[in-house]
């Protein structure tokens, strides 16, 4: 049996989802990030690193970074076909979720989430909320090119739209401008069974965009 661990509201949802879309068999552990609990020694003992999500798998060994589990849920799962199996479809779906995690979301959503982390001064934290804002805007312009007029962002639904989920997700709740396409792109991972099988285990409510 694998542990998975999240924080209810945090990325750990995307990872969430490709669990329930390869039909893995797993706990889950919510941690509660109000409580500081990911720096607990309990959590550390797992986690050195005290972030989130991370995964122990059948053989006890510890995966973390959302990308490094992705790619490990796909090729552990190959029925669930959540990557492609070519080379360079392998090293598209590698830049894109490199791009939406290290850009998209590391340099964006963490200072409109967490701009306290940074800065005790209400001003200063105003003007990170301003340029993660900003940085969103030039990420999601990029991801809606990506996109173009297919459902999921390489064609075929993989492991990088449940990194655009998190995000869009995010979104809605922040009240960040989301283009029209990736709404819609929210909205269509919302009929997907195990995007609600996901909110529902992690205690989050569906939220369709506008
Ligand atoms: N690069 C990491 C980012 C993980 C990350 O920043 N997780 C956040 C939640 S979305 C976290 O654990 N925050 C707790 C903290 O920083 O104390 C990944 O891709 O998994």
């Amino acid at each position: 049996m694998m542990h998975f661990y999240s924080s209810p509201g945090s990325c750990g949802i995307g990872i969430r989802v490709l669990l329930e879309e390869v039909g893995a068999r797993f706990e889950a552990h919510a941690l509660n990030f109000a409580a500081k609990e990911q720096m607990d020694a309990p959590y550390r003992a797992v986690n050195p690193k005290g972030k989130v999500p991370a995964l122990v798998r059948d053989d006890g060994s510890l995966l973390t970074e959302f990308q490094a589990i992705a790619f490990w849920l796909a090729d552990a799962f190959p029925d669930a076909a959540l990557v492609p199996s070519d080379p360079e479809g392998r090293l598209r779906v590698m830049e894109i979720m490199d791009y939406m995690v290290g850009s998209v979301h590391m340099r964006g959503f963490t200072f409109v989430i967490v701009p306290g982390k940074f800065t005790p001064t209400p001003a200063f934290q105003e003007e990170l909320v301003t340029h993660g804002k900003a940085q969103i805007a030039i990420g999601f312009a990029t991801l809606v090119d990506v996109l173009g007029d297919k459902d999921y962002l390489m064609g075929a639904f993989g492991i990088p739209d449940a990194a655009l989920f998190y995000m869009t997700r995010w979104a809605v709740e922040k009240g960040v401008n989301l283009p029209p396409s990736l709404a819609a792109h929210h909205n269509r991972m919302l009929s997907r069974p195990a995007v609600l099988r996901a909110l529902e285990g992690e205690g989050i409510a569906v939220r369709r965009a506008a």
